[in-house]
C-alpha cells in the first residue's frame, strides 16, 4: 500500500538526575562531593532511507518514546545516555508540527537525518556545585524533560518528471516501456491507484526518475476522482509532461482541463517546465511530429511501436 501521510506522537527521553554524593573512604575522613551528572535522554531522529518508497512501515505505530537518561552516581559517575530512536522514512519526507505549516525537516537525500525531538539534558551532580564558599553542596540538578509533540509526516515524491494525464492516457504503459517499473496497465480509467516511480536509464551512466500519477479528471483539485489525493506528488517534480491521446478530438481542451486542475491545487505549478506528449501514435497516423496547436512543445510517441521514445528521453534529459 502506498501511504503518504501519517501523524505520530514523539517523546524524547528525559535527562537523568544529577547525584548528591560525598566521597567516603576509610582513610579520607572528609571526602568532598563526588556526585556525577545525569545522562542525556534519547533523541527521536528521522532518517531517510532510499530503499523505502512509502510510509507504509510506520503507519501503525502512532507513538515513539526514547529512553530516559540514567541518573548520575557517586565517584563522579555520569549516568548513561538514553538510547536514541531512529525512524526510517523514504526520501522526500517532510515533517511538520501537527496543525502548523512550519516544516521541521525535509529529508531529500539518502541517509540524511534530523533530530525531531531532543532528549532532555542530564542534571548536574553536586560535584559541579562545589565552590570556595560551599565545599559540601547538597544540591544537584534534576534532568530536563525531553522534547515531545505530535507531528505530521508527509511524503512528497521527488521525481524529475511527472506524468500528468486523463485516465487511460497511457501513462503507466510509457513508464513500463522506459523503466523497469511494472505498474498495472489496463484499458479502463483509474487503473493506477497510487503513484509509481521508475528510473529511466539513458546514455551510459545517466538516469532520471519518472513518476506515474493516477489519472486526473476535471474537478480533481476539488476531490473528484482520485486526482487530488495525489497532486501533492507533482509539486516537487522538475518537469511536468502532459500525456494526451492521439485520438483525443479536443486536445486543447484536455490540456486546459489538466492544467487548471494543477493550478487550482497549487498556483506555483505554473512555474514548472512543461510539455505535451501525444500518446498512442499508432492509433492515429495523421499526427505528425511537427504538428502542434499548443504554445508548449509537443512530442508524439507510441509506447506500443516505440515511435518517438528515444526522442522523448533525449528531450527530457536536455530539459533536466
Ligand atoms: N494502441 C496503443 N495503446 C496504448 C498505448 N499506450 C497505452 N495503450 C493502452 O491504453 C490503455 C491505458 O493505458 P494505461 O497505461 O493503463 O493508461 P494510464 O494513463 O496509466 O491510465 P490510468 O492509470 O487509468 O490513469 C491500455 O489498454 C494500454 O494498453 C499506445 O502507444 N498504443
Ligand atoms: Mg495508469
Amino acid at each position: 500500500m502506498f501511504i503518504d501521510y501519517t501523524v505520530v506522537e514523539l517523546l524524547a527521553g528525559s535527562g537523568g538526575n544529577g547525584s548528591v554524593h560525598f566521597r567516603r573512604e576509610k582513610f579520607v575522613p572528609k571526602g568532598g562531593p563526588d556526585g556525577g551528572d545525569g545522562g542525556r535522554g534519547g533523541h527521536i531522529i528521522l532518517r531517510a532511507d532510499s530503499n523505502l518508497h512509502t510510509l507504509q512501515d510506520i503507519r501503525y505505530q502512532k507513538k515513539y518514546k526514547a529512553e530516559n537518561g540514567g541518573s548520575g552516581g557517586g565517584s563522579r559517575k555520569t549516568g548513561k545516555n538514553g538510547a536514541d530512536v531512529y525512524i526510517s522514512v523514504p526520501m522526500g519526507t517532510i515533517i511538520k508540527k501537527e496543525g502548523s505549516n512550519d516544516i521541521v525537516a525535509d529529508l531529500v537525500e539518502n541517509k540524511q537525518s534530523v533530530i525531531v525531538c531532543n532528549g532532555g539534558r542530564g542534571g548536574k551532580g553536586n560535584l559541579r556545585f562545589k565552590s570556595s564558599t560551599n565545599q559540601t553542596p547538597r544540591k544537584a540538578q534534576a534532568g530536563k524533560v525531553g522534547e515531545s509533540g505530535k507531528f505530521e509526516i508527509e511524503l512528497k515524491i521527488l521525481a524529475d518528471v511527472g506524468l500528468v494525464g486523463l485516465p487511460n492516457a497511457g501513462k503507466s504503459t510509457l513508464l513500463s516501456k522506459l523503466s523497469s517499473a511494472r505498474p498495472k496497465i489496463a484499458n479502463y480509467p483509474f487503473t493506477t491507484l497510487e503513484p509509481n516511480l521508475g528510473i529511466v536509464k539513458y546514455g551510459e551512466y545517466d538516469s532520471f526518475v519518472m513518476a506515474d500519477i493516477p489519472g486526473l479528471i476535471e474537478g480533481a483539485s476539488m476531490g473528484k476522482g482520485l486526482g487530488h489525493k495525489f497532486l501533492r506528488h507533482i509539486e516537487r517534480n522538475k518537469i511536468l509532461m502532459f500525456l494526451i491521446e492521439s485520438q483525443d478530438d479536443n486536445p486543447m481542451e484536455t490540456f486546459k482541463t489538466l492544467n487548471e486542475e494543477l493550478l487550482n491545487f497549487n498556483p506555483d505549478l505554473a512555474l514548472k517546465k512543461k510539455f505535451i506528449c501525444r500518446t498512442k501514435e499508432d492509433t492515429n497516423f495523421e499526427l505528425s511530429k511537427e504538428w502542434s496547436m499548443f504554445e508548449e512543445e509537443v512530442v508524439v510517441i507510441s509506447s506500443v511501436t516505440g515511435y518517438g521514445l528515444a526522442e522523448l528521453v533525449s528531450k527530457i534529459s536536455n530539459l533536466l
